[in-house]
């Protein structure tokens, strides 16, 4: 039988109705089953729909807002449950049934993916997937960028924010019906929780730094966590820096990169006539100073992209020649325009320590002296630190920043770590401070170290925040 035949029999429940939850509903209304849908707050829609306006388009569901519906959990058959729902907490947990299947969208994704394995009339999605605490986006997206120029038929699915089922949504309604031959998939540890039956080409953590310990707990569970895309691919794309990404079944084909001159079979960086080169086995591929991309993060970055497409069988000729083609994304290290002498960065969707140690570490390279003056770096950090140690912050703080000016939540954990910080309230703030503090030549880096739900909508919106706050105090300097 078929999953969506045995589907139709079911109580089919869906939690969250989120970009997730959305998706699961458009996926099940096209498929004409019923179900319900659940979520905790009042207002789930990000101001898409009403609740009127979502029982007129999707008839077939039954919607219940406010709170978790014990008696909806306890009788469903099967679970849809969106990421950020973690299943552990109690008003979920102790409902569900013994028999109750609980499962992700990637998952139900996957299975359905499965089944055209043996159709004889349509062809599976070939998956790339890509997991770790940072660079998931950035290695994606170029990803996505590589399959466009060399004229692959791929898509982006997944954490990066679209959501995978609408692929067979849209073939369903006739919306799309050219299905991609490839799917490269963003997945968080949230999405991975909920995961066992993807069958990709290959799989990689790309690193694996403090990160979500506030519903993981403990870091051994957040690695165990990032590792168990590995079993789900055939072949496993390492970081040769990073042991914890490092793959357990020892008999799995591993591709590696890293920092250091690759052997055999390996992708890493060699240096040529004082020049750092990207590089497969004996292979020299592309100077760094000709990739737009700054800094050993995203060198490893490069890496593990060149990796997963020739794991997809890409030529790394075509593949290299496109690379530069790809200027990164919004709010990832990116030099805000201004004529003030500062410079300014906005690094917003640094949500965690690894990723604000890569960007002071990546500037700290770059920072020069003048006239005898060495410049400064002067960090923006803090926000909701989602039960992290920030100690590992420590070293790079105390040995690259001038000044940490800190705000929200944790903001006072990050500032326990160097002598003297300046707390603020708020971020506009924190830019009249910095621009206090900073002189002609100075580098003023937004890298919070933390997640931004605790004072914006979300990291985009506290990345525009900064933009808007140093285009007013530069303009009234
Ligand atoms: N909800 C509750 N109660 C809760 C938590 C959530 O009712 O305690 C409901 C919310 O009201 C909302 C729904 O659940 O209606 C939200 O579900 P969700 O938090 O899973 O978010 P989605 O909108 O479905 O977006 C999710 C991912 N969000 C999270 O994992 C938190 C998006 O990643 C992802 O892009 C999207 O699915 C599509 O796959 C965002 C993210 O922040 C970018 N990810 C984290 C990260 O990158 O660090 C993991
Ligand atoms: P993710 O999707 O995993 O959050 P992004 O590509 O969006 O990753 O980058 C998130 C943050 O991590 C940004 O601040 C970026 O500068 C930083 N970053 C990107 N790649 C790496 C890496 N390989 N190691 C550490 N930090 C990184």
């Amino acid at each position: 039988m078929t999953l969506l035949a045995d589907f139709k029999d079911k109580q089919i429940l869906v939690l969250g109705a989120g970009i997730t939850g959305m998706s699961c509903v458009r996926y099940l209304s096209a498929q004409g089953l019923c179900f319900a849908v659940n979520d905790s707050r009042t207002q789930p829609f990000a101001g898409d729909y009403n609740e009127r306006q979502f029982s007129e388009e999707f008839p077939r569901a039954s919607l219940h807002l406010g709170q978790w519906r014990s008696e909806l959990i306890a009788n469903a058959d099967i679970i849809l449950i969106s990421p950020g729902i973690d299943s552990a907490i109690v008003e979920i947990a102790q409902h569900i049934s013994a028999d109750c299947r609980v499962m992700g969208d990637v998952e139900l994704f996957c299975l359905l993916n499965n089944e055209r394995f043996n159709q004889p009339d349509v062809n599976p999605i070939q998956i790339l997937a890509v997991t770790g605490s940072n660079g998931k986006s950035t290695v994606v997206s170029l990803l996505a960028h590589l399959a466009d120029s060399l004229g692959v038929n791929a898509q982006l699915g997944g954490n990066i924010g679209q959501p995978v089922l609408d692929i067979f949504t849209k073939e369903t309604t006739g919306e799309n019906t050219d299905i991609p031959a490839m799917l490269i998939l963003e997945l968080s540890s949230f999405q991975l929780e909920t995961l066992t039956s993807m069958q990709a080409i290959a799989t990689s953590v790309l690193n694996v730094s403090d990160d979500h310990l506030d519903r993981h707990q403990s870091m051994e569970n957040y690695q165990g966590i990032k590792q168990s895309i590995y079993p789900q691919g055939k072949l496993a794309i390492i970081n040769r820096d990073d042991e914890a990404t490092k793959a357990l079944n020892e008999f799995q084909p591993v591709i590696s990169f890293g920092s250091d001159a690759p052997a055999q079979n390996q992708f890493g960086v060699t240096r040529v006539n004082g020049k750092a080169m990207l590089a497969f086995a004996e292979q020299n591929l592309i100077t760094l100073d000709e990739l737009p991309l700054a800094g050993m993060h995203n060198a490893l970055n490069y890496l593990a992209v060149l990796a997963l497409g020739y794991s997809a069988g890409w030529s790394l000729t075509a593949m290299v020649k496109n690379l530069a083609g790809f200027t990164g994304l919004a709010h990832r290290c990116q030099k805000i325009v201004s004529d003030d002498g500062i410079t300014w960065i906005n690094d917003s969707k640094a949500t965690n320590i690894g990723a604000t140690i890569a960007a002071i570490n990546g500037l700290a390279q770059t920072l020069t002296s003048q006239d005898g003056v060495k410049q400064k770096l002067i960090l923006i950090a803090g926000g909701d630190g989602k039960g992290a140690d920030f100690t590992p912050l420590t070293e790079p703080l105390t040995m690259h920043v001038s000044q940490v000016i800190t705000l929200g939540k944790d903001g006072d954990k990050i500032a326990e770590l160097v002598q003297s910080a300046n707390k603020v309230t708020s971020l506009f703030t924190a830019v009249q401070t910095a621009k206090s503090v900073a002189k002609t030549g100075d580098i003023v880096l937004l890298s919070p170290a933390c997640a931004s739900l605790d004072m914006f909508k979300n990291f985009g919106d506290r990345g525009e925040q900064f933009i808007a706050a140093v285009a007013k105090v530069t303009e009234a300097s």
